[in-house]
């Protein structure tokens, strides 16, 4: 009798701990996210750092009552983090109740401050040019401003050309300017918005300005999603950077007439194809095409330049008629200056070297050469611009050489 007793009070004594053990409730952290905010605010509820003596973490399951009025917004759930935004200003107490499966729970609290405080203006400035002349008029466009309270055309703008902090418009209901900027050399540009509660904000853009009398505008190519500066020279639309588009061989490939365009990249170095562009080989520049002023690899709407075509643009340089024919490295000095990064045509051309057919990479620094699509009698005319040489070179080149290619816009 007396072991029986023993016996019940020891297994009294278990299953109490037992029951005890099982009341262990989960314990965890309710984190908000941010813990002020607008009636504009996404506010993030998280559960973290669970744990539980009895049950895996994942078991537990969650409620929410997010404005403390003692109603849950959801059932439970397993998920641990929830979005609420405040219908009105105030303090919420928000409220999570953690279950495990062995009926241990506990409710878990944060608050929240939510006011009706005005919010600033998100500033959006593009620009209609990346590279611009001191011609050419540039779109200022800040129409993708947004406020939350205000529509876009409720708020009003102002203009610093060159951040200076000095402002240059006053401000006005249009988020459109069209600007010139009179200064070569990279720029900085601000615009300021205000919304009709005063509150404001501002954002920049850089735009590089080049030093020539020509328009500037963009082409883009949509077959790899390449934009090109391009300048008009004369009456003519030329690019005002080397072509980048082709599969990139290393030196010692061989492009085929494979309906694939090929190129090779300066050094063999993947990265240099966006800061140098493509060499080609006149077969892959004209695409097989032995037509003058072949469509080749140029975007449409646009060619290789036939001969005559460079010979107008030099005439436009300054070059006369008699240097036009010759074939000297110095023909018609200064205009291969005019076409060199900085020189006042705005064409830009860097010397950025070539392959010749002992395939090695070439003359990086000191020469260029750009195809054109017109055949000699003993090879194709190219244009060659050397750092020793304030001339245009005009000569017949080996069509298995690879040089640059500047297309020239359909007239
Ligand atoms: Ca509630
Ligand atoms: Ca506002
Ligand atoms: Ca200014
Ligand atoms: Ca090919």
């Amino acid at each position: 009798m007396k072991r029986l007793r023993i016996f019940c009070i020891l297994a009294l004594v278990y299953l109490a701990g037992a029951c005890e053990k099982h009341a262990h409730p989960p314990f965890c952290q309710l984190i908000a996210i941010p813990q002020e905010g607008t009636l504009h605010t996404n506010f993030l509820f998280t559960i973290k750092s669970c744990s539980d003596n009895e049950n895996p973490v994942f078991s537990l399951k969650f409620r929410w009552d997010l404005d403390g009025d003692g109603n849950w917004e959801t059932g439970f759930t397993t998920d641990r983090e929830i979005a609420w935004k405040y219908l009105l200003p105030g303090t919420f107490k928000i409220k999570c109740e953690t279950i495990d499966p062995s009926g241990g729970s506990v409710i878990l609290e944060n608050t929240v401050l939510v006011t009706d405080r005005n919010e600033t203006p998100s500033p959006y400035l593009k620009l209609s040019l990346k590279k611009t002349s001191v011609a050419t008029a540039v779109i200022l466009d800040g129409s993708l401003t947004w406020d939350y309270e205000d529509n876009t055309d409720l708020l009003s703008f102002r203009w610093d050309f060159n951040s200076d902090g000095i402002w240059d418009t006053d401000f006005s209901r249009s988020a459109i300017y069209q600007h010139i900027f009179g200064q070569p050399g990279k720029t900085t540009v601000t615009m300021q918005v205000i919304d009709t509660d005063d509150a404001s904000a501002e954002t920049s853009k850089t735009i590089e300005v080049l030093n020539t009398d020509n328009l500037y505008s963009r082409l883009w190519d949509p077959r790899n999603n390449r934009e090109y500066p391009i300048v008009k020279i004369g009456n003519r639309w030329w690019m005002a950077e080397n072509l980048d588009f082709g599969e990139p061989l290393t030196k010692e490939g061989s492009p085929t007439d494979n309906d694939v365009p090929e190129m090779f990249v300066y050094q063999d170095i993947i990265s240099n194809r966006k800061l140098y562009g493509g060499l080609y080989m006149w077969g892959e520049a004209v695409s097989y095409s032995s037509i003058e002023k072949a469509e080749g690899i140029c975007p449409e709407g646009w060619h290789i330049p036939a001969d005559n075509e460079w010979k107008s643009m030099e005439t436009e340089l300054g070059i006369n008629q008699d240097q036009l024919e010759s074939i000297s490295p110095d023909r018609g000095d200064p205009a291969g200056n005019f076409l060199k990064v900085g020189g006042k045509s705005g064409f830009e051309a860097g010397l950025f070297g070539m392959l010749p057919l002992t395939r090695a990479f070439s003359g990086f620094g000191s020469t260029t050469g750009f195809w054109s699509s017109t055949q000699g009698t003993s090879g194709i005319w190219v244009r060659t611009l050397k750092v020793t040489s304030g001339g245009v070179e005009r000569s017949l080149q080996p069509n298995n050489y690879a040089y640059s290619v500047r297309c020239i816009k359909d007239e």
